[in-house]
């Protein structure tokens, strides 16, 4: 008799030979031949408590690894639950696979228990949604699926498995099980000879270039080849999204709070890895003078919203790279006559940070938002991964906390999802055990999906969580009073004050409730010396909005 295997195990063989090392899932009868097949293949299954937290952890996982992740859950709730985390894949451009269990072909459209549309309901959100039609097939199309993740930018995809397929047995021969490193080619571009010789020609030329750094120079891990092209051509660099800490704070080439200022002035202004989408104000506040350079994975995101003056579509890193070496033989002094420039930068830069100084030294009680995140930022090593999920907490945050490291920032992207934290926490303590991680929490994002605190509790994933705590969905708050009045402005905002310290020993973490300024930095170091998943409950002031939130368009 031929060896048989399930079409779980062949999950499991293929997940193998992605390289992806744990599973995030929540159970269910769909989907338990998968784990069977885990626990053959040596793949971890984390289990959590919610299935958005498992997707938006395979999200979370694939940013630091730079290999997709894996969020596997159940068929009907399980799939839905899970959409918010794919979706903020799909947005963010993160490459993960999510499969969902089906009922059994043999019941199709039958009425069967969890079955739901759930290929068509994903499509939209997904580069690459199918069903899984017959056992033999199974590890060759999650390897189908691995690959569409990498087509253009990368992006999720979706399976889903009916119960049958999953559990039937077919004689091995039968099945097509991809190798490990044979069923997929590198999809990096090396952009057009033609276009990245006139992006040369323009770095030569220019006397005020600007660059922004945006979160595909991470997910090229071109963090090497942007350092190089900054520095050899004397560029001042804006960093966003994932591309913050490509370089350190302090570098000479690092700006943060001179941005408008320095896209009113530039006269070449290149955008890499960043689309012109609200955070850009759709690319209508560059200088209409100056020369405009897209660089960008994705065909699709280059001069949309906004004309562009030179667009090359590939690798950040294998773009820079070449764009740098071309330039260097015809650069002549250019780069060392932009001194000036940088300076005028320098010194809008300080005036900007002196200005806000005071407030972030603020020993007002309640806590001034500023202070909760200059100690934050004080506070942050090397080896700290921050994470931000909140509104207007994480919108301070987003002005004076500046990751020391490339790849340690991490927020949810352009769908602005409020509930990610927990789930990158647990997913960057688990890809790196090695580094600290330590996550900013508004009050109304942690309870999203807090009680995942437990599961970092239950696999020992110590992090450090800081609940900046007003009481309020303050970034909507803010909203409705600046258009309704004050009088009208506590609807549907305003939550309990909750002891989020006594939550976290609750579930077998650290906790603390910190309720004067001068005790954040030591309940930051107590949170460090735990070795537990903590949570710093920092009540600030609910009167105070970021500015940030204060010039949101929506409420113009
Ligand atoms: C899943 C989700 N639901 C709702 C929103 C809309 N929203 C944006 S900011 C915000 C308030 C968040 O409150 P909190 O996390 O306490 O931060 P705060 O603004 O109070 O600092 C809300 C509800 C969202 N972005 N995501
Ligand atoms: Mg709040």
């Amino acid at each position: 008799m031929s060896e048989t295997i399930s079409g779980g195990h062949l999950v499991a063989k293929a997940l193998k030979a992605e390289g992806v090392e744990v599973i995030y899932t929540l159970c269910g009868g769909h989907i338990i031949d998968i784990y069977d097949g885990c626990v053959d293949e040596g793949i971890e299954v984390i289990d959590v408590r919610h299935e958005q937290v498992a997707a938006h952890a395979a999200d979370g996982y694939a940013r630091i690894t730079g290999k997709p992740g894996c969020a596997v859950v159940t068929a009907g709730p399980g799939t839905t639950d899970a959409v918010t985390g794919v979706a903020n894949a799909f947005r963010a451009e993160s490459p993960m696979l999510l499969i969902g269990g089906q009922g059994a072909l043999s019941q199709h459209k039958m009425g069967s228990l969890q079955d739901l549309p759930h290929v068509d309901m994903m499509a939209p959100i997904t580069k690459f949604a199918a069903t899984v039609p017959g056992t033999e097939r199974v590890a060759d199309i999650v390897s189908m699926a691995f690959r569409e993740c990498y087509h253009g930018a990368p992006g999720p995809s979706f399976l889903e498995i009916p119960r049958d397929v999953l559990d039937a047995k077919v004689p091995l021969e039968k099945a097509r099980i991809p190798e490990a490193g044979r069923y997929r080619a590198s999809t990096r571009q090396a952009g057009d000879p033609e276009a990245i010789e006139r992006l040369a020609d323009l770095l030569a030329h220019a006397e005020k270039p600007a660059i922004l750094l945006g979160s595909q120079v991470w997910t090229c891990r071109a963090t090497d080849a942007a350092t190089d092209f900054v520095r050899s051509l004397n560029v001042p660099a804006y960093m966003n999204g994932s591309g913050r800490g490509t370089l350190a704070p302090g570098d000479p080439h690092h700006f943060q709070l001179s941005r408008r200022y320095a896209f009113t002035e530039a006269d070449l202004i290149i955008i890499v890895g960043t689309p012109f989408d609200f955070r850009m104000g759709y690319g209508k506040r560059l200088s209409p003078t100056a020369t405009v350079v897209q660089i960008d994975l994705d065909y699709r995101t280059v001069g949309k919203n906004r004309d562009i003056d030179l667009g090359i579509v590939g690798d950040a890193g294998l773009i820079l790279s070449a764009a740098a070496q071309a330039a260097s033989g015809r650069i002549g002094d250019a780069a060392a006559k932009r001194k000036a420039w940088l300076e005028e930068l320098r010194t809008v830069e300080t005036q900007a940070y002196e200005k806000r100084l005071p407030r972030q030294h603020s020993d007002a009680r309640p806590i001034d938002p500023y202070r909760l995140v200059h100690e934050i930022n004080e506070f942050l090593t090397e080896d700290t991964i921050y994470i931000g999920d909140g509104g207007d907490i994480v919108t301070f945050s987003g002005q004076v906390v500046q990751p020391k490291s490339p790849g340690h920032w991490m927020d949810p992207g352009p769908l602005g999802t409020l509930g990610v934290g927990t789930a990158f926490a647990m997913a960057a303590k688990q890809a790196r055990r090695d580094k600290e991680v330590l996550c900013l929490f508004g009050d109304g994002a942690f309870s999203l999906t807090g009680w995942d605190f437990e599961t970092m509790v239950r696999f020992d994933l110590p992090f450090i969580g800081v609940i900046g705590n007003n009481s309020s969905m303050n970034q909507i708050r803010y909203g409705q009073a600046a258009k309704y009045g004050e009088d009208r402005a506590r609807v549907g905002n305003t939550l309990g004050d909750i002891r989020y310290g006594e939550f976290a020993k609750l579930l077998g973490g650290h906790g603390e409730e910190v309720r004067d300024p001068s005790e954040i930095r030591p309940a930051l170091e107590r949170a460090r010396e735990s070795g537990k998943p903590s949570l710093i409950n920092v009540w600030v002031d609910p009167d105070v909005y970021a500015p940030g939130t204060m010039n949101q368009t929506m409420y113009k």
